[in-house]
């Protein structure tokens, strides 16, 4: 192979690239295992479930919440929490070797695990009943019971 300057510059374009894979993978070479990968893909979800709450309460304060804006949001909401327990496959824990406030409580107290997470998945569906209703203060009371339930699961399943 002819050394030209072009082929010079993709070989070192490619070591380049080749070198920031593995800087990638050496700086959390667990991020690429399933355990790891399970606790990055539940944090996008949360992410998630975080913006699409925190978007309904700011739209409750103010003097004429968008209730089309609301449902929708409180739609997402619906639609995550129906997914929430399956975010924890075993193995997404501490042992997953990513950092995770994931508590091993959440697999060995399974059963307060998925009571906690019906509860979640239940005041949703109130909140959604209520922006079906279009009902601003069923909404705002309905939004405090949900957060309430976000935060028992934090307490006891969150470190
Ligand atoms: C939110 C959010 C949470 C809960 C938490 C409940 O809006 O992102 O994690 O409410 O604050 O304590």
């Amino acid at each position: 192979m002819a050394l030209t300057k072009t082929t010079l510059s993709l070989t070192a374009a490619t070591i380049g690239l080749v070198i920031a894979a593995g800087a990638a993978l050496a700086a959390d070479p667990a991020a690429d295992t399933p355990g790891g990968k399970a606790v990055l893909a539940r944090q996008a979800h949360y992410r998630e479930l975080n913006a699409a709450f925190r978007a309904v309460n700011e739209d409750l304060r103010k003097d004429m919440p968008d209730k089309a804006a609301v449902a929708a949001d409180v739609g997402k909401m619906k639609a995550l929490t129906d997914d929430l327990p399956s975010w924890f496959p075993k193995g997404s824990g501490p042992e997953a070797g990513v950092k995770t406030r994931a508590k091993a409580e959440i697999w060995t107290d399974a059963a307060g695990f998925a009571t906690a997470a019906t509860r979640i998945q239940a005041e949703t569906g109130k909140l959604q009943d209520a922006a079906t209703a279009g009902d601003i203060e069923a909404l705002k009371a309905q939004a405090k019971t949900v957060n309430g339930a976000c935060k028992a699961c934090h307490d006891a399943y969150r470190g």
